[in-house]
């Protein structure tokens, strides 16, 4: 297990406080998960600066930039595939077909709408899309990347040659499937942080640290190499499982997943999450083609476990529904919560016995502390509307011998005051937010008091 003391990063804090851009404590920036705009999910390499611009502008206009969405993020495609590296300076050359004015002119014009500009690179050769990674030139493109104004930098996993690969390959996606992935097994010792994987993004880190603009840095790298035991040690997030798909259940080819899988997935690496590092479950799908339950419960869900949210549907054409998802002010404090860094946690699973895997009903039941309160989130992963009941006793923090204000969160309104047990009709794939306050008199006043057995929400959820 990772000691604090031992970090490099805190050792590093210690001897360069001035310096060091990557534990980034003496600002704000990457304590709390990330918020913004990446072009992967909507546009794949198809992008220019004109859809970047649109989509910083709409942050703005939209009022999403007011809540927290600040980081515009640039995914794969905006290099030159011909001209690759400039053959003196060994750049990174942009494609100014697509981005006339070069990163720094898109970077200049995003900072004027006073949002941040995100870049993607990889570890390998060539990026995932076969443009050019930073392999054996991370000094380079650290400076590159700084000196063009750029803020945050997601880091991939393509093209890793032979004697690079890991001495221990372990891939999450081959977890419980038939197929072994993971030919080598590890011994029981093995410190997956002295991986090539690790050493590699390493290597990022410290070019990243080395230049005097704040950058932050989301690895990409799949969950492999068990991440999660030196991803806080290395960046600020990392992803934890394959690419997202738009879909609730299910996955393509081993690479990308559903909502659900990755959920279930993300379930058991919770305890990695907490201020200054986030397991990141890949960019929102919603308003890609989900059900309107379904991206109710995807946004939900990344924002309770605490994942970074930055939006892949196109601004200028969303609908009023998708955009009031992305603008729940309840779930985005929750996410952002300047007190409570850790995600919410199930307390039961419901359909599946605790502690289940299983990619198409995972935990059902949540529970989590913010500084408004406690809140209970309760999915329904079923193909039917159901009734499910919040029972006070099971959940740690509530006490059945009190009295609670119970908060819709998607509504913003309270809804009565419950004791011992507090049901709701959930349609299927949808979640219930619910927020629990001690009942003051107050509210006991102003509220008609609801005895527990007369518990029907006016509105289905
Ligand atoms: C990750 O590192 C930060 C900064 O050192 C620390 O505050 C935080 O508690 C760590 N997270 C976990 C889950 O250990
Ligand atoms: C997942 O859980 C559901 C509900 O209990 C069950 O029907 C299904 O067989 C499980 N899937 C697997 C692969 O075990
Ligand atoms: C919330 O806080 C209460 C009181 O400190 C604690 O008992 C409970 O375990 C916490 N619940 C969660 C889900 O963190
Ligand atoms: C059938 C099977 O291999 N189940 C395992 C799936 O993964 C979980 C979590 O690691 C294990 O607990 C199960 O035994």
């Amino acid at each position: 297990m990772r000691s604090t003391l031992f970090s490099p990063i805190l050792v590093s804090l210690l001897s360069s406080p001035f310096t060091q851009a990557l534990q980034l404590e003496s600002t704000n920036e990457g304590r709390l998960p990330a918020m913004g705009f990446n072009s992967w999910n909507c546009f794949n390499e198809h992008i220019n600066e004109e859809k970047f611009l649109t989509a910083a502008q709409q942050l703005v206009d939209l009022g999403l930039k007011d809540l927290g969405y600040t980081y515009v993020n640039i995914d794969d495609g905006w290099s030159d595939k011909e001209l690759w590296r400039d053959p003196e300076t060994k750049r990174i050359i942009v494609d100014t077909k697509k981005f006339p004015d070069g990163i720094s002119g898109l970077a200049d014009k995003v900072h004027g709408l006073g949002l941040k500009l995100g870049i993607y690179s990889d570890r390998g050769t060539k990026t995932c899309a076969s443009y050019p990674g930073s392999m054996d030139y991370e000094d380079i493109d650290a400076k590159t990347f700084s000196d063009w104004g750029v803020d945050y930098l997601k880091y991939d996993n393509c093209f890793i040659p032979d004697d690079e690969e890991d001495e221990y390959p372990w891939a999450p996606e081959w977890w419980n499937t038939t197929h072994d992935g993971n030919k080598i097994h590890a011994p029981e010792s093995y410190d997956f942080s002295t991986s090539r994987s690790a050493q590699r993004y390493r290597a990022m880190r410290d070019a990243l640290k080395k230049q005097d603009r704040i950058i932050q840095f989301g690895m990409c790298n799949w969950g492999h190499a068990h991440v999660e035991q030196w991803g806080n040690v290395t960046a600020q997030s990392w992803r934890i499982w394959g690419d997202i798909l738009p879909q609730w259940t299910g996955h393509k080819d081993y690479i990308a997943w559903g909502v659900m899988p990755i959920l279930n997935h993300a379930l058991f690496h919770l305890s990695q999450t907490n201020f200054w590092g986030h397991a990141d479950m890949d960019m929102l799908e919603v308003g890609n083609g989900l059900t309107p339950a379904e991206d109710r419960s995807h946004f939900a869900l990344w924002a309770i476990l605490k994942s970074p949210l930055l939006i892949g549907t196109p601004l200028d054409k969303i609908s009023p529904e998708t955009l009031a998802v992305f603008k729940n002010k309840e779930l985005i404090a929750f996410n952002q919560d300047e007190e409570f860094g850790g995600p919410a946690w199930p307390y039961k699973w419901g359909v599946n016995p605790d502690w289940t895997w299983n990619q198409t009903h995972p935990a059902e039941y949540y529970s989590g502390n913010s500084t408004a309160g406690l809140h209970v989130f309760m999915l329904n992963t079923l193909e039917e509307k159901v009734t499910k009941t919040v029972v006070f006793d099971e959940v740690p923090g509530l006490d059945s011998t009190k009295r609670y204000t119970v908060h819709d969160m998607w509504t913003g309104e309270d809804i009565g005051i419950y004791e011992k047990e507090f049901s709701t009709p959930v349609e299927s794939h949808d979640i219930a937010a619910l927020r629990f306050n001690e009942a003051s008199k107050d509210t006991e006043e102003a509220l008609k008091v609801q005895g527990s057995r007369d518990q029907q929400l006016q509105r289905p959820l």
